[in-house]
């Protein structure tokens, strides 16, 4: 079945649910992490300290295999609350709104806004620049929330991001750069942000309104400059961090336009600089795990553990030294895979893992077919429901990711082929069954002429 027919099937899958009353509804509390790749404990990082979101993913179900459907902040946030691809939308700049005046397509949560649920958001949910934009609405979609809370905090301030560490650039949305004030978690921003959804929980609890809440919490780290309270840099031991390996003359058969960032910042650190990055970066995720903490422990003590569906997930991933890179957007796996956990409290499956391809795309309706509320336009994801509840289940046979400038990618169980302007601008095509870290690009080798035809088509047919 192509695309389309699976998003009709969802659209009947998901008309059967919608008769549900408002009041029987779960409740959904969906954390996003900005720049965060598979850099957790549950996902086999030793040296990442992340024990809240360890056990939220052995009480629900891990995806092993999430893809963003674009590896830059904007596009991919955009596409995931679309439920739509970005070559469907043309949203592909991190300027660009999902705002009902700009777009003729319903956001997820404007979409269960309007079926009778409270809608909330504190921090990033839509695209937000990155620290300077901190306080302030970015690309919202203003008519998506009940409430929407713009946190800011100590970090946010020129002076004191300025005040971090720097490697070469001091461009600071965009730098190497690091810092470990000695201040409590509720003078950041993003601790602030965890404070303005727990008074939410109390405020608008569903015994007090009779509606469901959809509560979004959109942290802010570990997106660079790399800021998190010092109390959190303990747990991330220096001598267990190691840089990643890669061949000396890896990057010679690498497209240069892979890299989004090329000059010296992003690229080939001294040791001692890198070492430091990854340990703020590991910081910085310790501090956001502690503040998912603090919402799960928030659940619990309103009584709404056992009806609230947790998603927590990333919207792309990030690299700290593979191929010699420092940033994000670019297609390899460090950069397009991201976390994603999902908790329903209904269900009898706890700690398992699902292998299959999935993307964000899949979110929307997923939520949608949980939630039973109908989705008004045709998405073109697939629910995760059948996973969800029998994580062996096979996944989808490839998922799209796409990325700037004019490039593209399709990964499947097995390899990853990525082209810029239909090949003319340059292709990758990694094995990753037999080189998982994708030293050797494979495309144009006539050993492999047959996948990579196969791939260009099978590319071409899902992005038509
Ligand atoms: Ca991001």
């Amino acid at each position: 079945m192509n695309r389309s027919g699976f998003a009709w099937m969802l659209l009947a899958l998901c008309c059967m649910g919608s008769a549900a009353r408002p009041e029987g509804k779960p409740n959904i509390l969906f954390i996003i992490s900005d720049d965060l790749g598979c850099r957790l404990g549950c996902y086999g990082d030793s040296a990442a300290h992340t024990p809240n979101l360890d056990k939220l993913a052995g009480q629900g179900v891990l995806f092993d295999r999430c893809f963003t459907q674009f590896p830059t902040c904007g596009p991919s946030r955009a596409s995931m609350l679309s439920g739509l691809y970005p070559f469907q939308t043309g949203l592909i700049h991190n300027r660009q709104t999902l705002d009902e005046s700009a777009m003729p397509f319903v956001s997820l949560p404007r979409l269960f806004r309007q079926q009778g649920y409270f809608t909330a958001r504190a921090g990033k949910v839509f695209h937000m620049n990155i620290p300077r934009g901190i306080g302030q609405p970015g690309e919202d979609d203003s008519s998506a929330w009940d409430v929407a809370i713009n946190n800011t905090g100590w970090d946010a301030a020129e002076e004191n991001f300025l005040s971090a560490h720097y490697h070469v650039s001091k461009k600071p949305g965009s730098a190497v750069a690091y810092l470990d004030p000695d201040l409590p978690d509720e003078e950041m921003a993003d601790g602030a942000g965890t404070q303005a959804i727990l008074r939410l929980m109390e405020e608008h609890h569903p015994r007090k309104t009779g509606k469901p809440m959809m509560l979004f919490m959109g942290y802010y780290r570990p997106h660079p400059p790399m800021i998190s309270p010092r109390s959190h840099w303990a747990a991330i031991k220096a001598s267990e961090i190691t840089l990643p390996e890669f061949p000396a003359n890896d990057r010679e058969d690498i497209p240069s336009i892979n890299f989004h960032l090329q000059g010296p910042a992003h690229n080939g650190l001294p040791e001692s600089v890198g070492l430091a990055y990854t340990r703020a970066y590991l910081a910085a995720v310790s501090f956001m795990d502690h503040e998912v903490g603090k919402l799960l422990d928030g659940l619990k003590k309103n009584g709404l553990d056992q009806n609230t569906i947790i998603v927590f997930t990333g919207d792309q991933g990030f690299h700290l030294g593979e191929h010699d890179h420092w940033h994000k957007s670019t297609f390899f796996e460090e950069a397009c895979r991201v976390p994603l956990i999902v908790f329903d409290p209904r269900t009898k499956v706890a700690g398992q893992t699902a292998h299959g391809i999935c993307g964000l795309i899949d979110l929307y309706p997923t939520l949608c077919e949980l939630a039973g509320v109908q989705p008004q336009h045709v998405l073109s994801g697939i629910s995760l429901c059948s996973p969800l509840k029998n994580p062996a289940l096979p996944g989808k046979q490839a998922e799209i990711t796409q990325g700037r400038p004019g490039g593209i990618s399709i990964r499947t169980e097995r390899y990853r082929y990525t082209e810029w302007e239909g090949g003319e601008g340059g292709s990758m095509l990694y094995d990753l069954h037999t080189d998982p870290n994708e030293f050797t690009n494979r495309a144009e080798n006539p050993e492999y002429a047959d996948v990579e035809k196969l791939l260009k088509t099978e590319l071409q047919m899902l992005t038509k």
